[in-house]
């Protein structure tokens, strides 16, 4: 207990000269482009080739998502219920019977500023698939069955540069696009209300189950650069996300508990003054290839914090 608190005080007293130092640095800019997306597409298409992905529709949906080189599995599910809109003279309810995924694309898109993920959704024409509906007008009801084609759900995910220099994605915009000019022109507007609908419920329910798989994609945003740097800034442009990096200070969790406290402290004084011939040391907090005082200012500066 002595030795701890004698390491956290040498740490506190270290920081006004710590905060002098300039540690030696990585600086330059990288571009992540839509090559880079492509194992994170291909783990998609696979889902869905798999079942795991593979459809729509009103009740319960149950969804695994997984990234490449994870092996944790995220269960994503969507309860849509049957939505109700007034018509000239009475009012529609309806639902989705079933819309299929065929294949997931994904994209830096310019001009939202966001990673874009779409699932294209299979053209139907089969009767067990597409958007139903029950209109009810002048005291009668009928029943109205779609076709649906060139129907896409769109999420947006938009990457932003957290308080510790990482690249972490805020909440999903998201758009469901069917073409609802093939539907018969009374239904058309209620169709158009309904859908407006659903989106407004999928994209409720999809931030809601965001929070998991954000730091499991916030995790391979941060392999994708190189070691000991932190972002300075980000620009999303047509094709690719440019990635401007800074002086290389990891975030002193060394223990995996996401956490830095004494334990993180210990272990760099543990490997003090180890330097390093080639092989990087977990604990060479700035990547200058030395284990010393530096490591130790920067965190004990970012002690108690977490992630
Ligand atoms: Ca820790
Ligand atoms: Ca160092």
């Amino acid at each position: 207990m002595t030795t701890r608190r004698g390491l956290l005080l040498l740490s506190l007293l270290l920081i006004g000269w710590g905060c002098q130092s300039r540690p030696i640095v990585w600086n330059g800019t990288i571009s992540l482009t839509d090559a880079e997306l492509i194992p994170l597409q291909e783990r998609l298409n696979e889902q869905i080739a798999r079942g795991e992905l593979r459809w729509i529709r009103t009740g319960r949906n149950d969804y695994v998502v997984q990234l490449p080189g994870s092996a944790r599995r995220y269960l994503w599910t969507l309860e849509l219920r049957p939505q109700t809109v007034t018509i000239p003279f009475g009012f529609a309810t309806a639902w989705i019977t079933q819309l299929e995924f065929e294949s997931a694309e994904l994209h830096w898109d310019g001009r939202e500023r966001a990673l874009r993920l779409r699932l294209d959704i299979r053209d139907n024409v089969g009767p067990e698939t597409g958007i139903a509906a029950d209109v009810l007008a002048f005291g009668q009801v009928q029943r109205k069955e779609f076709a649906v084609t060139g129907a896409s759900f769109t999420f947006w995910l938009r990457p932003r540069v957290d308080a510790y220099g990482e690249i972490v994605f805020d909440p999903i915009a998201f758009r469901l696009r069917v073409n609802t000019d093939d539907a018969i022109p009374e239904v058309r507007q209620p169709l158009r209300e309904t859908l407006e609908l659903v989106q407004a419920e999928i994209l409720r329910q999809v931030n809601a189950q965001f929070q998991n798989y954000r730091s499991e994609l916030e995790g391979w945003a941060y392999a994708q650069r190189p070691p000991a740097t932190h972002v300075e800034s980000l620009e999303v442009r047509e094709g690719e996300l440019i990635v401007r990096l800074g002086p290389g200070l990891l975030f002193p969790d060394l223990n995996g508990d996401r956490r830095v406290d004494v334990q993180d402290l210990s272990r760099i004084a543990l490997r003090f003054g180890r330097r390093s011939f080639g092989e990087p040391i977990a604990e060479d907090l700035n990547g200058d290839g030395v284990v010393d005082v530096r490591d130790l200012v920067w965190a004990a500066r970012m002690f108690g914090r977490s992630r």
